[in-house]
């Protein structure tokens, strides 16, 4: 006999609700989808379903660990591990200065709001400066062009009241992360083309997403920027710019149109292989009134918004800048008037108004790294050059490195230098439920209990919408779950946020706690002092994320049947009066990254025909999930997928083993055909390969991208993030045929 409990999957961003089979010994067992709930009507994906076994299975450490001098680990309660990885901290920093500690925040600390807030208090309280994210390996380009460009303080139409949506660079129904709002994507989507939506999908793969589109730009890999441009270029030939918006809120507009000019309809087709129709189609699928016939007919709501694939194919930065200029000179934001049906639940309450804030800084925020000349930028400081700072003997080198929710050996680009990178710290301190590749190279592994063992909320879900027009709710959302489950029998674990509040009192350190976790724009983040003598409960620590949110959160504990609060509306209120800011279309740094591209910088080399692409697979995130065997039947490895006409070319067939190589390095591979890839590009999925401590079989393991990825040439300026699409590759069959 199951007792069905209502949580939330916390694997990825998109939080879904669910229903939680929990057994007599009060064990989570199973897990579906809450068809109840208003907002994601049930959806939830294979991952979700194996959610409870994340919480029982052998991988899980059910205590902290510390090596021993044999190499192996041993067990130790929660209060022994604060105490020791304090001392051994503060013994480091004193020795060799603050900025000998680094710490990795991986993607799951941003998931885990009390975990973000506590981990970023003690930083801030012990000096921490060297602060790297998986943010600089994902989609870094967004900060920085947000910095370039400014902010829009009216925000942007939620997708479901909008005519038209671009996508670049992103396949939302697989990651249910990308473009479209992640509460079932899938049927959102569904609803807004039967609607009329006109969807639009830029992508050298005929994606999931790319398939439910009105039109599908294929455009060669690492060519964005001319398709990006040649649209904006279009837009303005075709007088569809919004110029009542423009001339109250940007500037910037004649060096756009002139940096935008090389890129014709012939030239974009040459660089980037779209035919200039789909070209033109584009540009006035997306600004192009409504009703064209009538003067002045309603302009279009609608965003266009990028994901990895626009970040990651070598353009970060400009392809980011674009996709803001193409928003803003179509005036597609809420304004003055218009009403916000989503201003927030659990976020901070805050105006909304039809003002910019101006550009800011790209960098300059700190002192330099050591290598590449990086120096920190608006995205944090780069995550490719994290190995080499570890590496880099002398002044400033990073010593001890601190992990939370993260998993480089399977993530950070150049896994032998990761490797070499980890091996030789002093000290290796991960937060980690799990046995990973990395935890294999811990000093220490603190394990948290996990979000079914704890109280939480849909905060993170919701303040996403910060990054991009399509995330966070659309609705007025908002859930608090209790915990519904004990941790295993004999485990002896705190969350992780106890952790840093241990470790920081253990250093005499009092913590700031701010509210959030990632700031609004024009909002005051509210933060809390926090008692560091009587610890503080978690429900009061989730109360203190929420600080002055809409709703209050006592509210959503009290009703917990009730998640949309549609009674709370907002209208954009008018700008200040003596408001001047404009949002910038002409930013120099940005447009001369435009001119490098347009004088004919590429990243190709001849040795290699093929260009590797990123892609995601639907039953694993990042690296979690191929330790539980039920996700991997679909994919028991990530097979290198090319296309069937460049099989046959080749002479490959379907599951045979090739090497694959780049400039950098090489693996080994199962093909596998997939004939919605353009021809001549292969995609193969990151975090697999198995631990390369070991040694590996990419049949049972799969094959790791990291190996094959340069951190030292080819990366963006600021963020640092390498060729991680886009990079070009040559396949060798195993009697060393070239392909
Ligand atoms: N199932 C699953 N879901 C996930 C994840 C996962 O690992 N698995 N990871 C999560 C994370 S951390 C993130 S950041 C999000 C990412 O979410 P998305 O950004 O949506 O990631 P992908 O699904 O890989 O989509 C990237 C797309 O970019 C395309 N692409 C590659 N190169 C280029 C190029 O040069 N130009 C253009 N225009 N397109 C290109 C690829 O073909 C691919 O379809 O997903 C999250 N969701
Ligand atoms: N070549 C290539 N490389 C890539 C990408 C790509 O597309 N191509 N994608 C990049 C992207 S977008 C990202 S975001 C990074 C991902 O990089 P990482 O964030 O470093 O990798 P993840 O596998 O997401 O690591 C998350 C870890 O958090 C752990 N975890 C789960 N729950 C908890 C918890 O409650 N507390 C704690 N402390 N930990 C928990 C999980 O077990 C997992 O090991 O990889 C990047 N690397
Ligand atoms: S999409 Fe899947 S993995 Fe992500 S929260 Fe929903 S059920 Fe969990
Ligand atoms: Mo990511």
């Amino acid at each position: 006999m199951l007792e069905e409990r209502r949580s939330l999957c916390r694997i990825c961003t998109a939080q879904c609700p669910i229903l939680v089979g929990v057994d007599e010994q009060g064990r989570p067992v199973t897990a579906r989808g809450d068809k109840s709930n208003p907002s994601s009507e049930g959806f939830f994906c294979a991952k979700g379903k194996h959610f409870p076994e994340m919480h029982t299975y052998g991988a899980r450490f059910l205590a902290p660990q510390r090596r021993n001098k044999a190499g192996e680990f041993e067990r130790i309660s929660p209060q022994t591990a604060i105490t020791e990885v304090a001392a051994r901290l503060s013994d480091i920093m004193q020795r060799h200065g603050p900025r000998s500690v680094a710490v990795y925040c991986g993607t799951l600390f941003y998931q885990l709001p009390s975990t973000a807030a506590f981990a970023t208090a003690w930083m801030d309280a012990a000096g921490i400066k060297m602060r790297f994210s998986s943010g600089t390996i994902d989609q870094p380009g967004k900060q920085v062009a947000a910095a370039a460009h400014g902010h829009w303080l009216g925000g942007s139409f939620p997708f479901d009241e909008c005519d038209t949506w671009m996508l670049v660079g992103t396949n939302p129904l697989v990651s249910i992360s990308g473009g479209i709002p992640h509460a079932n994507p899938g049927r959102r989507l569904k609803r807004a083309l039967a609607r009329g939506m006109d969807l639009i999908v830029i992508d050298p793969r005929r994606t999931e997403s790319a398939r439910q589109a009105r039109l599908h730009l294929q455009p060669r890999p690492s060519t964005d920027p001319a398709v990006l441009a040649g649209i904006i270029r279009e837009i303005f030939e075709s007088d569809l710019v919004d110029r009542e918006f423009l001339a109250g809120h940007a500037a910037g507009l004649d060096a756009l149109r002139a940096a935008v000019e090389p890129f014709t309809p012939a030239v974009v087709n040459d660089i980037a292989d779209v035919p200039s129709e789909q070209l033109r189609e584009a540009a006035h699928l997306f600004a192009a009134p409504l009703d064209p016939a009538r003067p002045g007919g309603r302009r279009r709501k609608g965003a266009c918004t990028a994901g990895t694939g626009a970040n990651m194919s070598g353009w970060s930065n400009i392809n980011e800048y674009l996709v803001l200029c193409l928003n803003t000179i179509c005036g597609k934001y809420r304004q003055a008037g218009d009403r916000v049906s989503n201003p927030g639940v659990l976020t901070v309450r805050r105006d909304y108004k039809g003002q910019a804030i101006p550009p800011y800084p790209i960098d300059g925020y700190g002192k330099p790294l050591r290598v590449r000349g990086f120096s920190p930028a608006v995205c944090g400081l780069p995550t490719s050059a994290l190995a080499d700072e570890i590496l880099q003997p002398g002044d400033g080198q990073i010593r001890a490195l601190i992990t939370i929710g993260g998993n480089p050996l399977m993530a950070w680009p150049d896994q032998q230098k990761t490797l070499a990178a980890l091996e030789s710290l002093e000290l290796n301190v991960v937060f980690e439920p799990r046995r990973t590749a990395t935890t294999e190279l811990a000093d220490y592994v603190l394990p948290p209990k996990l979000p079914l063992e704890t109280p939480g909320t849909s905060l993170s879900t919701e303040n996403l919408s910060v990054v991009s027009p399509a995330l966070g709710y659309t609705e007025q959302y908002g859930q608090y779950v209790p915990a519904i489950v004990e941790p295993p029998a004999g485990a002896d674990l705190v969350e992780d946020w106890e952790y840093f509040y241990g470790i920081a009192k253990a250093m005499g350190l009092a913590l700031t706690v701010r509210s959030g976790v990632f700031p609004i724009m024009g909002a005051p983040q509210p933060f809390t002092e926090v008692d560091m003598q009587t610890k503080p409960s978690s429900e009061a620590v989730l109360d203190m994320l929420c600080k002055n949110s809409w709703v209050p959160l006592q509210q959503l504990r009290d009703q917990p049947e009730q998640v949309l609060f549609s009674g709370i509306e907002a209208t954009v209120l008018d700008a200040d009066p003596d408001n001047s800011a404009r949002l910038d279309l002409g930013n120099p740094e940005m447009l001369a990254e435009l001119a490098e591209f347009a004088s004919g910088k590429d990243y190709l080399r001849s040795a290699y025909p093929l260009q590797l692409i990123s892609r995601r697979l639907p039953n694993t995130f990042n690296s979690v999930g191929m330790d539980i065997s039920g996700l991997r039947e679909r994919y028991p490895g990530n097979p290198l997928f090319m296309h069937p006409e460049d099989m046959q070319l080749s002479g490959l067939g379907n599951g045979e083993e090739v090497c694959l190589e780049s400039a950098h390095g090489s693996v080994q591979a199962i093909i596998r055909a997939d004939k919605s890839l353009r021809k001549g590009c292969v995609a193969l999925t990151h975090c697999w390969g198995g631990m390369p401590q070991h040694s590996n079989d990419c049949r049972t393991d799969g094959s790791a991208i990291s190996r094959l990825i340069s951190v030292e040439e080819d990366f963006a300026r600021y963020s640092g993030i390498p060729l991680m699409s886009g990079i070009p590759v040559r396949v060798t069959t195993a009697s060393g045929e070239p392909a």
